[in-house]
């Protein structure tokens, strides 16, 4: 069942950007494929081995493609110990754990760890992924990304900022870093990461390479978000070790829900350009009227792809897996209609930058745990 591995994209990828000082080289980030998997008839992929280097502050592992029509998560995460890191039956427990896996289509993106309450022994892992494939065999490439080094208590994260057809804004590669409404965004998104000790590095302008009448306007519906991952796909010439953002004009829910921004994951896969998770979708449509807005979304969806996910989710479905963000029970929906807004969480989450509904009044803090994860991730340095 186990192919040897092939040695694809990954390894040329980060190999080209080794030896480069410009603040975006791989520096102590490793990137290795971990070979080729095939599910058996209940969707298994069976251990998939991981040897995690003496030093290692975080991992992501990445698994796929298979497709957008079906959703893969992990199954059982296997510590040194021999011990469950994480297995699918907290989910369908909902018990409490520090460690969180959601369900995805066409790439698996999975990030250790997404909390304090885990860190990281180095040695021999394994992960089983499961992939919902009714029984018919489907076969992934898997990869791992290794940060070989300790965060310190500050981190810089750098940009690949690409412009998805705004000429309506007047806004491109060449425009962008004059532009005072787009500056003035990503120094209110740094504003709201200093609080987890998070600064922008090198910002680099592109323009998109792929078909702009196709991406401008990201449409999406609850089961479809294959343009949205063929975009996060698109690969620039930027450094692998950065966040690439993809500014467009719009993104539309056959739902009619509006949505400001989409993070791949969360989290995402990082370090590695190529897949339906390496990227992070931001709207512009409120740049000019408030550029705020654009900055919170960008430092909302940023934080999601780098491993924070929503405080409480909108119904209370969910909450982070950290200790010191505060929730909101459903117990505070005092209107009853199955919607946490803001107003009646306030006090109890509505002030993070991770709220499900963030808004530039309200949202501006990060905690101590939430900078934590952040400053961990293989992206940051
Ligand atoms: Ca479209
Ligand atoms: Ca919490
Ligand atoms: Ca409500
Ligand atoms: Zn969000």
């Amino acid at each position: 069942m186990i192919i040897p591995p092939l040695i694809l994209v990954l390894a040329t990828a980060c190999g080209d950007k080794v030896g480069d000082d410009t603040g975006g080289g791989m520096g102590n980030v490793r990137t290795e494929s971990l070979g080729s998997y095939t599910t058996d008839t209940g969707g298994l992929t069976g251990a998939i081995p991981l040897e995690v280097p003496d030093g290692t502050s975080s991992v992501a592992v990445h698994c796929g493609e298979y497709g957008y029509d079906t959703l893969g998560t992990a199954w059982r995460i296997v510590d040194p110990s021999g011990g469950d890191f994480y297995t699918n039956e907290y989910v369908e427990g909902h018990t409490d754990t520090p460690m969180r896996v959601g369900n995805h289509d066409d790439t698996l993106p999975i990030l250790m760890p997404v909390s304090p309450d885990h860190d990281i022994r180095a040695g021999s892992w394994s992960v089983d992924v499961w992939i919902a494939t009714g029984g018919r065999p489907t076969t992934v490439d898997c990869g791992a990304v290794y940060r070989v080094e300790s965060p310190g208590s500050t981190a810089t994260v750098d940009l690949n900022a690409v412009f998805v057809g705004l000429d309506s804004l007047g806004l491109d590669a060449a425009s962008a870093p004059d532009d005072e409404d787009f500056q003035a965004a990503l120094r209110y998104a740094e504003g709201l990461w200093s609080a987890a000790g998070v600064t922008i590095g090198e910002v680099r302008y592109f323009d998109f390479p792929g078909d702009v009448s196709r991406y401008q306007v990201i449409d999406v519906s609850d089961t479809d978000t294959s343009e949205l991952g063929e975009l996060f796909k698109t690969e620039v010439d930027g450094p692998a070790r950065a966040l690439t953002v993809f500014f467009v004009e719009e993104i539309a829910s056959s739902s009619g829900a509006t949505i400001l921004g989409i993070a791949a994951g969360p989290p995402g896969v990082p370090t590695v350009a190529g897949t339906s998770k390496s990227g992070m979708a931001v709207t512009t449509v409120d740049l000019r009227a408030d550029s705020r807005e654009v900055g919170l979304i960008l430092a909302h969806e940023g934080a999601h792809f780098m491993g924070l996910f929503h405080t409480t989710e909108k119904n209370a479905s969910a909450f982070d897996p950290l200790t010191d963000t505060p929730e909101c029970p459903a117990s505070s929906d005092t209107d009853g209609n199955g919607l946490l807004d803001r107003e009646e969480c306030a006090g109890k989450g509505a002030e993070n930058v991770m709220f499900w509904a963030p808004s530039v009044e309200a949202s501006t803090t990060l905690t101590d745990d939430q900078g934590w994860v952040l400053r961990r991730n293989p992206v940051a340095r």
